[in-house]
């Protein structure tokens, strides 16, 4: 829609707590689709919006999710009870969705071929683009400073942080945030 491509986020939960790898592409097109990741990471518990309500129902609102190939978002969210729960188990997941059409690796047939979330958006928009397991950290005090309210993410290092008021720290561990998206298999 000649706009930055967006990149709706959620912590996701109830399941096994972990990403999907290449080999959860089980029909072959070279994307991972929510379909095909969400056995290991769960159903949404809460949005990751840039403003607004945090609530699943925001779960694919293009416009609250970020937008382009970086982006920040600092604020302060209340988790509800699924999502603590999650967290307390370690099967709290963070996915960021929506492939960059320029490096998905894929044609734009396929790219452009209806999401198995919403037929009126692209596959590549709404499948999983980097995927962390979160891990809680009791801290003796709250960070200094400005917190990191908000999942952090820049590209090339792999990370991402989610600090919240409680005194409770959630991050990925390093190494545990990947590219799910993986080179075509067709020319
Ligand atoms: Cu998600």
């Amino acid at each position: 829609m000649d706009g930055p491509y967006p990149h709706v986020q959620h912590i996701h939960g109830g399941a096994a707590g972990v990403c999907p790898t290449p080999a959860n592409d089980t029909n072959g097109d070279g994307i991972i689709s929510v379909t095909e990741g969400a056995g290991g990471y769960g159903a949404i518990q809460t949005t990751l919006t840039t403003s607004g309500a945090t609530t699943p129902a925001e779960g694919l609102n293009l416009e609250l999710g970020g937008q382009g190939g970086t982006y920040s978002v600092q604020r302060e969210i209340t988790l509800d009870a699924a999502t603590k729960a999650s967290l307390e188990s370690g099967t709290a997941v963070v996915v960021v969705h929506g492939l960059d059409p320029a490096t998905a690796g894929v044609s734009t047939e396929v790219f452009s071929s209806p999401s198995d979330l919403n037929p009126d958006l692209p596959l590549g928009a709404t499948s999983p683009a980097l995927c962390g397991t979160l891990t809680a950290t009791q801290m003796g005090a709250m960070p200094q400073g400005g917190a990191d309210t908000g999942v952090a993410q820049e590209t090339g290092t792999n990370t991402a942080a989610l600090a919240l008021g409680s005194g409770l720290v959630l991050a990925a561990a390093a190494g545990g945030a990947y590219m799910v998206r993986r080179s075509a298999t067709k020319a």
